[in-house]
């Protein structure tokens, strides 16, 4: 059984995802509509954990992932993006004995995969690190909200079960990657929710023979001249500071985002960047998204210490999250009246 049980900082009660996994012929895994690292990290470190064990599965996304994450795709089973081949995900979904659903807490968060997933017949497991969990759609459901990211939560998972047994060598290095970006990227480089056992992770992978520094090349020093560029543009001239409710926002308008060629995951980092002024505790990144198919405005949350923006978006942004870091929507409003909006949201949540 487990052999260096020290290593294991947190241990998961595997036995009945053992059963589960050990029962699966057809396995899919599914993460968020618009993917961030975390998304494609903890999916394809799971996909690798299962070739492992000869078990076949696909990789399935509702939306695209930004390009800085594409040296994570494996090469030999593609994932496959829903908004590109829908036909496809949903037989891909109907055939699936089991469905494992990583780094969500409510199966909307799939969005037009949703009803499809919910109707299949196939067990399914989450493993997520956002409060309150959906339990009833699944059979089992490991969440903890103590841990820096579902790749973090899926590390202390895999070290948990039988085969790996409490030893890192028994983690492929594709498998050890994707579970280091995972974390990497959502505790934005060990800046944000970042705990003990989040270091014992890295420190496990490292030993492991993941390369940290090639990584954060990949991730973080892959941007494009025009996105740095817009960066640019959107600080000096779309930025607003609050002094007195500590709080700043950026606003990115789809006429911006046109004039420097934006790309998905362009904005990855932004609504950080006004946490940085000194006494900002809040911060807001409202991404204007008109199209063809969609109306609605994008809200990006970040704060600091005991700043509840998941309960800020709860209220104001038709969204949710984690205490420091939350998402939302604003639909039916045009994007010159969120100054007035989100001013005035502020201070009443403030009051209150
Ligand atoms: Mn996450």
């Amino acid at each position: 059984m487990i052999k260096n049980l020290l290593s294991v900082k947190i241990q998961i009660n595997t036995a009945y995802l053992e059963e589960i996994i050990s029962n699966c012929k057809n396995g899919l895994i599914v993460s968020h509509f618009n993917p961030d690292g975390d998304a494609v990290g903890s999916i394809v470190a799971f996909y690798y954990y299962l070739k492992g064990r000869d078990i076949d599965a696909k990789l399935v996304l509702p939306s695209g992932y930004p390009d800085f994450l594409s040296f994570l795709d494996p090469k030999e089973e593609k994932i496959k993006i829903s908004f590109f081949q829908k036909k496809e995900v949903l037989s891909l979904i109907k055939s699936a004995d089991t469905i494992f659903c990583l780094d969500f807490n409510k199966l909307s968060r799939t969005e037009d995969l949703e009803e499809e997933i919910r109707n299949s017949t196939a067990v399914k497991v989450l493993i997520d690190h956002h409060p309150v969990p959906e339990v009833e759609p699944f059979s089992m459901v490991i969440s903890r909200t103590d841990v820096s990211s579902a790749s973090e939560l899926l590390f202390w998972t895999l070290m948990s079960m039988p085969d790996i047994a409490g030893n890192i060598n028994n983690i492929s290095i594709e498998c050890a990657q994707a579970l280091y970006v995972g974390m990497m990227t959502d505790t934005n480089n060990f800046s944000n929710s970042v705990f003990p056992s989040t270091f014992e992770m890295a420190s496990e992978l490292i030993g492991r023979g993941v390369d940290k520094n090639q990584l954060q090349e990949y991730v973080f020093n892959s941007y494009s001249y025009s996105r740095m560029k817009l960066m640019g543009h959107i600080l000096k001239d779309n930025m607003y500071v609050l002094e007195n409710q500590k709080a700043a926002y950026i606003i990115l308008r789809d006429r911006d985002k046109k004039e420097y060629n934006f790309s998905p995951g362009d904005t990855e980092g932004f609504v950080n960047l006004p946490l940085s002024i000194k006494g900002i505790m809040v911060s807001a990144l409202f991404t204007e998204n008109i199209n063809e198919e969609t109306s609605f405005i994008r809200v990006s949350l970040r704060s600091k210490g005991d700043w509840n923006v998941n309960l800020f978006a709860n209220g104001y942004f038709n969204g949710g999250g984690h205490t420091n870091a939350s998402g939302g929507r604003l639909y039916d409003i045009s994007i010159e009246k969120v100054p007035e909006y989100f001013e005035k949201a502020i201070k009443e949540y403030l009051k209150k």
